[in-house]
């Protein structure tokens, strides 16, 4: 059975769970980080699940991050490549429509989500959620929101072109965007209007996968 570890409070993580979801394989979840635990960050003092440490994961994946895969042997880290991987193996109908263009289309959007909306992303879950009051920053927070707001403006502008991120159908392509899409509605923040980001979000929320494991608001909100 494939075995991953991660945590579901990392984004990353998030998205291999919701193409395992997508696909319905069965697969044995192992908690594992350096700086989130069942208590929460360990920014506020609370313990880590840990394993990534030890010289066993590190001989799986030598960065030392969330997540990783083992699929009967087949080691696998960089979140974007094991959903890639778990699309072209398992469903590549289903995640790309079995097409080239398709999942290079669906690919650029994967690598873009990681270049654009990480690092925003990111500050806004340390300062809105993780760190404690005294140490978050209303500079940092607007700087970030600024960031957000011009990227998921070409988003906006792409989906007012095309139902999902790659095209017509649901692709590979919308899972990144997807699980940084949900965060940035459930932050108390002001956000202005983007009503095709709105209509596409909209339809991601119906699909089972997404309610399995993103949906969730402990996944985004427990620091
Ligand atoms: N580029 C890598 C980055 C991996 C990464 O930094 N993961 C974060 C979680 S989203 C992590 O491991 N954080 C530290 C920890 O939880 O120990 C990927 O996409 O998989």
């Amino acid at each position: 059975m494939l075995k991953l570890w991660g945590r579901p409070t990392s984004t990353r993580t998030l998205k291999v769970l919701w193409t395992l979801a997508e696909i319905d394989l069965a697969f044995e979840f192992i908690l594992a980080s350096a700086t989130m635990g069942p208590q929460g960050s360990v920014t506020k003092g609370h313990r880590p699940h840990g394993i990534v440490d030890g010289p066993a994961y590190r001989a799986m994946n030598p960065n030392g991050t969330v997540p990783t895969i083992d699929d009967d042997g087949f080691i696998l880290w960089e979140s974007n490549a094991i959903v890639r991987y778990l699309a072209m193996r398992y469903a590549p109908t289903l995640l790309y429509g079995g097409d080239v263009a398709t999942f290079a289309r669906a690919a650029q959007w994967m690598d873009w989500d990681n270049a654009e909306l990480m690092r925003g992303q990111h500050t806004l879950v340390m300062q809105l959620v993780r760190l404690p009051a005294a140490q978050r920053d209303l500079t940092q927070i607007e700087s970030a929101r600024n960031e957000l707001i011009a990227a998921f403006r070409i988003i906006d502008a792409e989906l007012g072109r095309r139902r999902f991120i790659a095209g017509e159908h649901f692709s590979m392509g919308d899972i990144p965007i997807g699980v940084h899409t949900h965060r940035w509605y459930l932050y108390d923040l002001e956000r202005p209007p983007m009503p095709n980001l709105a209509r596409w979000y909209a339809e991601l929320q119906g699909r089972r996968a997404f309610q399995r494991w993103v949906q969730n608001p402990a996944h985004h909100l427990a620091g």
